[in-house]
């Protein structure tokens, strides 16, 4: 027995439930990633979780169907409300997720309770996928998470094991951030998928994308092929899914198949067939494409007797508006051309609405001369994969180019599906191509799939999953994660130091990074958390910011804080009456005014860009701007500012999307001098900063201090956490520790 788990998460388990007079039936479903999966027993243990089909539970026990499930199968089922599958899978995945992956937003249809309801199932599928890592290795199972159904798993499994390997892939494309952005929620949908520790897409355009939303939404940049995060590396690639190329092969040596043949035949009487197969959804573009054939009959009236289009559209989600409008919209069309051909023996279209037994189906791809294939976006298209595995080296594949599948299968007639002159063309050009032609573009697809076949894809998703460094190691100039063990080892030190001091930043350590700066307002649980810190006997904490002293005085001032701003220029201890400004010379007119104008310039041209004026400093802010746009134009204006500025007396310091000038001698390690003026001691400093400017403060704390640094940077620091909720839990056990 493997001691490795594959823990495999998608909508559908491949076991459906049938509920009767009688009791329950199962009836497992084929698909490819089942087979995928089901050919890695050698070597994993292989559990799936997911949705078994409508089960009145008022009817048949639950946990019957559950053991039976799980003794049989290995399948672990979550069961849906009807208000979960409303709301979770045709509300929230079918009317808004789809659409918008598939560039189609106008379809949206939107209702805000839908998400609610989209994340509590989302967590019912962590909740199974945790339980089954508690019971077993959480550091050696395998976790792979499936579709867009399920794009908050992985952030919600992370967050409870941070070292598992989380592997998603997601089936439809993944669309320009620009269209990406229009889902309500985005954020917590890209949060969500960083949490994997490999997301696979079918093209490298996909990646693309995706590398581009959360550089775009989330302000993350990443590297081609991965990103690193405050709590771990994330991988992205391309791993064009495939067919499962055996199964194929043994229908078609399948006798029976022959009877199939000879229903085609019944069909096409003779004529050249040109075949489509699509579950009938609107991403499949089947209007578009019938009106093309209308076109192309109506170009070639003396053809109208010699083909046929076999149009099989599978029902699919039937209960949602648009897609019964597409029903009528495609039989519309279908009776247009059967009315116009009416005369003819057989008409030229053929429209077949059911899903057909496989065999079935290969007998179409196999009497077919030409497969039109015609999606308007779709993330692979297993159809035309089909068509090729099955034809070998002869027929004519016409395929869109906004098919995942057209990235790989060059050879093809690949077409705009929004172009019904171009469709119409293929077709012309199709069925006057020549045999040696054919042979030359089938055979060359085909030997790319028999290199990639569905068993391929698995096995190169889940070698890279397994491979891969998970980024938890040490590395150099990088601080140590803050363990549990060394954690707790602070806050024992805490507890029994005499008189502690904690140096806290406030953006980004104590409080989330907003946009706009006055917007980072300190909320209800972080002033009764200062409250608590400042209420512990013979415990000093103090605030060092970047920020102006009207900032803190007005939303910290009354709790007692030692206050640090302006970067160490003004420096106050809770007992003192005034401020002490650190530095004595002012602003230095000059510089101040040369640097104001050189800002307005950069504001001028960087739309979302602008300038924060403090006494001895000059920040330019660009957090809301273009982030490939305002990176750019930050490492000009720095260069810019160290030639104008080459001889005064100022540093230029680049932060996080924030460019600062500001007089030398004025940094956040001026608290440290402050103190000893001050003839202040302290027996225990823990300082703790998420940007560059807190390194200041992290060089100049005396030795045996502890430093911490928030998120992933190189930094002088001892430890590092990954955010401001893990501060925040740190201070409130380093309150409860001397309560
Ligand atoms: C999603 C993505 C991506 C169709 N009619 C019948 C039938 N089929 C089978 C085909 C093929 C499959 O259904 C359709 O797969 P597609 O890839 O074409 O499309 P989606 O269902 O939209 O799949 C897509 C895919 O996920 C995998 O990642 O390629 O882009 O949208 O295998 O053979 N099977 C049977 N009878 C039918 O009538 N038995």
């Amino acid at each position: 027995m493997p001691n490795k788990r594959l823990i495999a998460a998608s909508n559908r388990l491949p076991v459906t439930v049938t509920v009767d007079e009688v009791g329950f039936s199962f009836k497992t479903s084929p698909g490819g990633l089942v087979t995928a999966l089901s050919a890695l027993q050698s070597e994993f243990e292989l559990v799936w979780i997911g949705w078994p089909g409508e089960v009145d539970t008022s009817v048949v026990d639950p946990d019957e169907i559950r053991t039976q499930l799980e003794r049989e199968y290995n399948a672990k089922p979550v069961f849906l409300s009807r208000r979960q599958l409303q709301r979770y899978y045709f509300g929230f995945s079918n009317k808004v997720l789809w659409p918008v992956l598939h560039y189609l937003p106008t379809h949206i249809d939107y209702d805000e309770r839908d998400f609610t309801v989209y994340k509590e199932v989302n967590q019912v599928f962590a909740d199974e996928i945790i339980a089954e890592l508690e019971r077993g290795n959480p550091a050696e199972d395998i976790v792979w998470v499936h579709d867009y159904q399920l794009m908050l798993v992985p952030g919600m499994v992370r967050e409870r094991f941070p070292e598992a390997r989380i592997g998603f892939f997601l089936h439809t494309p993944f669309p320009s951030s620009e269209v990406f952005r229009t889902l309500p929620y985005r954020e917590d949908l890209l949060r969500g998928l960083l949490g994997a520790s490999l997301c696979g897409f079918h093209t490298y355009s996909y990646v693309r994308h995706f590398r581009s939303a959360i550089l775009h939404i989330l302000g993350i940049e990443s590297e081609l092929n991965h990103v690193e995060l405050d709590t771990h590396r994330l991988f992205m690639g391309a791993f064009p899914i495939s067919i499962d190329l055996d199964r194929t092969e043994e229908v078609l040596a399948d006798k029976e198949i022959e009877q199939d043949i000879q229903v085609v035949r019944n069909i096409t009487h003779g004529r050249r067939m040109i075949l489509s197969v699509d579950r009938l959804d609107y991403t499949k573009g089947v209007p578009d494409r019938l009106r093309a054939y209308k076109k192309f009959l109506a170009r070639n009236p003396h053809l109208a007797r010699d083909v046929v289009l076999v149009q099989i559209a599978v029902p699919s989600r039937t209960q949602i508006a648009d897609y019964q409008q597409l029903k009528n919209n495609v039989e519309g069309i279908v009776n247009e051309i059967t009315e116009t051909y009416e005369n003819q023996p057989h008409a030229p279209i053929h429209y077949i609405y059911r899903s057909l037994p496989f065999r079935r189906l290969c007998a179409f791809y196999l009497e077919a001369d030409i497969a039109l294939v015609t999606p308007y976006f779709d993330g692979m298209n297993l159809v035309a994969k089909e068509f090729v595995a099955v034809k070998k080296n002869k027929g004519v594949l016409i395929l869109s180019e906004h098919a995942g599948a057209a990235h790989e299968m060059g050879e093809a007639l690949i077409i705009n599906p929004w172009n019904p002159d171009q469709i119409s063309q293929a077709l012309e050009h199709a069925l006057n191509m020549p045999e040696a032609e054919q042979t030359r573009m089938m055979s060359a697809m085909y030997a790319k799939i028999v290199r990639n076949d569905i068993h391929h894809w698995s096995n190169a998703f889940l070698h890279e999953l397994m491979h891969q460094d998970p980024g938890h190691e040490h590395v150099q100039g990088k601080p140590e994660v803050l363990s549990t063990a060394r954690r707790s080892e602070i806050v024992q030190a805490f507890k029994s130091a005499q008189s502690p001091l904690l140096l806290l930043d406030y953006d980004g350590t104590l409080v989330e990074i907003t946009n706009l700066p006055m917007n980072a307002r300190p909320n209800q649980e972080l002033i009764d958390l200062l409250g608590q810190l400042i209420a512990l006997p013979r415990v000093q904490t103090g605030v060092v910011t970047g920020r102006s002293r009207e900032d803190l005085r007005g939303w910290l001032g009354h709790l007692g804080l030692v206050f640090s701003c302006e970067h160490g220029l003004w420096i106050k201890w809770p007992e003192e009456s005034d401020w002490h400004k650190m530095i004595t010379e002012d602003r230095g007119n000059t510089w101040y005014t040369n640097v104001r104008d050189l800002y307005e310039q950069y504001n001028a041209t960087t739309p979302g860009s602008f300038t924060e004026e403090k006494e001895a400093s000059l920040a330019w802010h660009y957090r809301m701007s273009d982030p490939t746009h305002a990176q750019w134009k930050a490492r000009e204006l720095i260069m810019n500012l160290k030639t104008v500025l080459s001889n005064e007396p100022v540093e230029v310091i680049s932060g996080k999307c924030v460019v600062e000038v500001r007089m030398q001698g004025v940094h956040k390690g001026n608290i440290v001098r402050r103190i000893e003026e001050l003839g202040r001691s302290y027996d225990m400093i823990i300082a703790i900063g998420d940007d560059v400017t807190d390194e200041y403060l992290f060089q100049a704390v005396p030795p045996g201090s502890i430093t911490i640094k928030v998120g992933k940077d190189v930094s002088h620091a001892l430890y590092r956490v990954a955010g401001v909720p893990e501060v925040r839990r740190l201070l409130r056990e380093l309150v409860a520790a001397r309560k």
